[in-house]
């Protein structure tokens, strides 16, 4: 690996949420990983059609001999380590994602901050089982995720001054609420290509104080997925990212539990909105 993780890497890590790690891949689990992930684009163009953004749990569909080579890399399991804890590990191989370009439409998804965005605010407050959502949201130990570039790489953007801050400035939300879901993905077939790929370009940018990631093959963004951050997507460009996530047991444990229960309160609303409508 490139990049030396000294005090100042740890530092700016935690002062801004994300950090970038150069060749973190030797060449020839490189060249494995990419057989792997053309395996993965195949399947999720099968499964997923043309505009798959990734498939995931790859655990599921493809061998996970590179893979687990990967999330063994000695370097960057210090790496991880030393910006966060001992306690801290790369989640298994099989739980994690390959994320590809489209093949057809140019198309972003909306500037957000995972979970608190996915979710309605009393949905948000129950799945956080009493804990605050700012003290959860900006606990080091939890939402650390990274993309590990295998072709290089611009999609991914970031905010660096909104990682350990969860109230949204008016700027951000302005620039986020600007385009929705149909306007990101030019559902409605308005716009051209070269359009819709010139809107996106502004969406991303105009974001107050927003970086884009700039991964050569190999490097790896690691950011907190609690801040705001974007993908956006052309065509040409090819992509096939690794992403995974670096936890504690006690994350991970919230994260295991969390469908289910996710699910069982989505069922609770269902059934109390169906008796008030009765
Ligand atoms: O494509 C990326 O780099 C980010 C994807 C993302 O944030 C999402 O799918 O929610």
């Amino acid at each position: 690996m490139k990049t030396v993780i000294d005090a100042q890497a740890i530092r700016f890590y935690r002062e801004n949420g994300y950090i970038i790690l150069r060749g973190v891949i030797p060449a020839p689990l490189l060249e494995r990983l990419r057989a792997m992930a053309e395996q993965a684009r195949e399947i999720t163009h099968r499964i997923n059609g043309p505009q798959a953004q990734r498939l995931q749990p790859l655990g599921d569909h493809v061998d996970m001999t590179a893979l687990k080579e990967f999330t063994a890399l000695p370097e960057l399991n210090a790496a991880f380590r030393a910006l966060l804890s001992e306690r801290h590990y790369i989640s298994p191989a099989e739980t994690m994602a390959v994320f590809f370009q489209p093949t057809k439409n140019t198309w972003a998804t909306e500037w957000h901050r995972d979970l608190r965005d996915h979710m309605d605010a009393d949905t948000l407050t129950e799945v956080l089982e009493g804990k605050k959502w700012e003290q959860f949201a900006t606990d080091l130990a939890n939402f650390n995720q990274f993309n590990c570039a295998l072709y290089e790489d611009t999609s991914t953007w970031y905010v660096p001054d909104s990682a350990f801050r969860m109230t949204d400035t008016p700027g951000e939300l302005a620039v986020a609420r600007g385009l929705d879901r149909a306007a990101v993905e030019n559902k409605a077939g308005t716009r051209s290509e070269a359009e819709q790929e010139l809107l996106l370009q502004d969406y991303c940018a105009n974001m107050p104080g927003a970086v884009q990631a700039h991964l050569n093959a190999g490097d790896l963004l690691f950011y907190r997925n609690t801040g705001w951050h974007i993908g956006s997507y052309v065509p040409y460009r090819r992509r096939a990212t690794l992403h995974g996530q670096v936890d504690t047991p006690e994350y991970w444990a919230w994260k295991e539990a969390f469908p289910k229960n996710y699910e069982r309160i989505m069922a609770r609303k269902k059934a109390g909105k169906a008796a008030a409508a009765a």
